[in-house]
């Protein structure tokens, strides 16, 4: 399937690194097993993060993460690659890499969850038991919901920040474009970083401009829902933004279809049966996203089919030895690395909690107030060109801006952006997938003790 190749496919030059590095990490490598302690599906943002956490609280060989890709990606810099202000190995690093000390990675996929026995099936046949479970595989890109896509994608001026494939063509299709039509999109599922899809829109806008092509290049951002952004600090200066620079913005507009070699895109007009056709020399489409169907399958959904958790302390409604958190997870905020960097130590702590409590064979139900609770903290870092950045940090559970630092982050910013671009990657490398880095915060209090923030 397609979502898979796209996403699993390392470069090249990847590999060579990752089988250099296996030989030397050989000898630390934990034996598989057919039992764990702790079990994680996913081996992404939410998945390392926890298991990282949660490392030294157990035993060498008591938590395995599930994660079939070699290459693990901090996909918050593909918007920058997109833009050619980063290159896509910067983003990369091999997962026996990402893996902590102690963890074992099971090199597979998950076929199948069986809740009430405690087991999981896998993609090559074996069977897994656990006693905690960790459900975090992210979303599913669904390329083939929209007709003529997967055939186009990368070709024909077609690209995608969102298939790691595809987004340093991006780039190359913004350098090539000398005059005609640029069209961005943005669907109308759920979608992880609901900014990215407009954030390049942003920084191609300023390339033709900066070139000094910007009066023979339209530029045309279709989204299907109908606002620019949930929040209405930030929407408002987006709305300024595109009004300022002729961007066009089309709400209730769902790509459908695309045909790459006549350069046409089909929207949807969402709640009517009309189609409107938009010629393009540029395209940058955003897929929709779904949650994966062994969720449902496996009896742990919501009935939107995301995995079925308390919103705060992110434990699973019926089966209170299951947490999951990220993109898959039924958490009402958006989906980031951001908002995974305040989810993970809730779920570190609260499986913690509940693994001590029930081995003292106390009731759990005197144990759900001392729980952690997730607040529904999230980010999106809205760079808008010229090394400037809007960034978004807000509580998704009550629309209200929630930012760290004490000035009006709804503002483009040069500081903003050097966060963004220099010191976010680091923090995630070495602070959040180390298990070391829960979120702002702390430091939001600390900056703003003065403030009403
Ligand atoms: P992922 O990190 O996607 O990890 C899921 C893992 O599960 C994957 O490694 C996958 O291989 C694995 N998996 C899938 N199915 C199975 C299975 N059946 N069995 C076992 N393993 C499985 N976030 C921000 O905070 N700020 C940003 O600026 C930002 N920009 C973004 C820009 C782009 C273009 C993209 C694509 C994302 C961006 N994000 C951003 C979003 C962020 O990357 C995600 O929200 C985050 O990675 C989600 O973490 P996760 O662990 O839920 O899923
Ligand atoms: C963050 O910690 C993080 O993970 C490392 C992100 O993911 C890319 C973010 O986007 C944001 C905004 C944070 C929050 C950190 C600060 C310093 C505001």
């Amino acid at each position: 399937m397609l979502t898979s190749r796209l996403r699993l496919r390392p470069s090249n030059q990847l590999l060579q690194i990752t089988k250099q590095r296996r030989v030397s990490r050989y000898l630390a490598t934990i034996p598989d097993s057919s039992s764990y302690k702790v079990l994680v599906v996913g081996g992404g943002t939410g998945g390392i993060s926890v298991s990282a956490t949660l490392a030294s609280q157990f035993g060498k060989g008591e938590i395995a993460v599930i994660e079939p890709s070699p290459v693990h990606s901090y996909q918050p810099l593909w918007t920058f690659v997109g833009a050619g202000l980063k290159k896509l190995t910067e983003s990369q690093k091999p997962t026996s890499e990402v893996i902590p000390r102690g963890v074992a990675w099971l090199k597979s996929q998950v076929q199948h969850i069986h809740p009430d026995s405690k087991t999981v099936t896998l993609k090559d046949g074996r069977q897994v038991s656990y006693e905690y479970l960790v459900v975090a595989p992210g979303v599913e890109l669904q390329w083939d919901r929209i007709e003529g896509l997967r055939e186009t994608l990368g070709k024909n001026g077609v690209s995608s920040n969102y298939s790691v494939d595809s987004v340093e063509k991006t780039w190359e299709n913004i350098q090539k474009l000398r005059t005609g039509k640029a069209v961005f999109t943005m669907p109308s599922t759920p979608v992880k970083c609901a900014g990215a899809p407009q954030k390049i829109a942003y920084l191609a806008e300023r390339y033709f401009h900066n070139n000094s092509l910007r009066d023979k290049i339209s530029v045309d951002y279709y989204t299907g829902i109908g606002k620019l952004f949930a929040i209405e600090k930030y929407a408002t200066q987006l709305n300024k933004i595109c009004q300022e620079r002729s961007i066009g913005v089309n709400l209730l507009h769902d790509l459908i279809k695309v045909d790459g070699t006549k350069k046409l895109a089909t929207f949807q007009k969402v709640g009517t049966e009309d189609k409107v056709e938009v010629e393009f020399d540029l395209l940058h489409v955003t897929p929709k996203m779904g949650p994966y169907s062994f969720i449902r399958e496996s009896g742990l959904s919501n009935p939107g089919g995301w995995v079925e958790v308390d919103p705060g302390t992110l434990a699973h409604l019926r089966y209170p030895n299951v947490f999951s958190l990220g993109d898959a997870s039924s958490c009402p905020t958006s989906k980031t690395a951001a908002a995974i960097t305040s989810q993970s130590g809730v779920v570190a702590s609260n499986l913690l909690a509940t693994a001590n409590h029930l081995e003292k064979g106390l009731p759990l139900s005197s144990l759900s107030p001392k729980l952690a609770r997730y607040d529904g903290y999230t980010s999106c870092p809205l760079l808008v060109g010229d090394k400037k950045l809007i960034l978004a940090e807000f509580n998704g559970y009550n629309a209200q801006p929630l930012e760290t630092f004490p000035y009006d982050q709804s503002k483009p910013s040069r500081f903003s952006y050097e966060i963004t671009s220099t010191y976010l990657p680091l923090l995630y490398w070495q602070g959040l997938l180390k298990g070391r880095w829960h979120g702002p915060s702390s430091i939001r209090k600390w900056l703003n003790f003065n403030s009403s923030n």
